[in-house]
């Protein structure tokens, strides 16, 4: 078997052929207005129900991630965002998967649970630590609030 992270696409008597296993952007927005941070309840897929995160969405090929981003909340929450900054991080999601944030300002728009989720809140920063965010968010949200205060 070849090492982690490389597939094996062809095998004879010499040994194997080995390509890097591609891994697929995630982009999350913490998406800042009047001092407070959006957060998302999903709605599927069943193991991730209920529980609140940054919303956003799978990179599509060719696009860059604040491409991503300003599409993804376009069509999940009905809102234009502008991406401001990339916070430092990349983590681990379900395998093949990695979660990137940026953070983002709200420039039009009331933002409504269009799809995949079915509860939107603004939380101001004292307030973040009131809904149960994915693990997977968890430090993002930290450093997105961090930003939050300072600002
Ligand atoms: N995910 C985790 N945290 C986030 C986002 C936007 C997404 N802030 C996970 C949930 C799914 C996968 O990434 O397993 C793809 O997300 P989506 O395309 O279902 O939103
Ligand atoms: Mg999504």
């Amino acid at each position: 078997r070849p090492p982690r992270g490389l597939v094996c696409i062809g095998a004879g008597q010499a040994g194997y052929k080995v390509r890097r296993m591609s891994v697929r952007v995630v982009v999350g927005g913490a998406v800042f207005d009047g001092g407070r941070l959006l957060a998302a309840r999903r709605s599927a897929p069943p193991e991730l129900a209920g529980r609140w995160e940054l919303p956003g969405g799978k990179a599509e090929p060719g696009e860059t991630p604040p491409q991503t981003l300003v599409r993804e909340l376009r069509e999940e929450l009905g809102v234009e965002v502008e991406p401001l900054e990339p916070l430092p991080g990349e983590w681990p999601l379900k395998p093949g998967y990695v979660l990137r944030v940026w953070t983002a300002a709200l420039r039009s728009g009331e933002p409504r649970p269009l799809e995949d989720h079915d509860e939107l809140r603004w939380l101001p920063p004292d307030r973040v630590d009131e809904v149960d965010w994915l693990d997977e968010d968890r430090p993002a949200v930290a450093e997105a609030v961090r930003r939050l205060r300072a600002a």
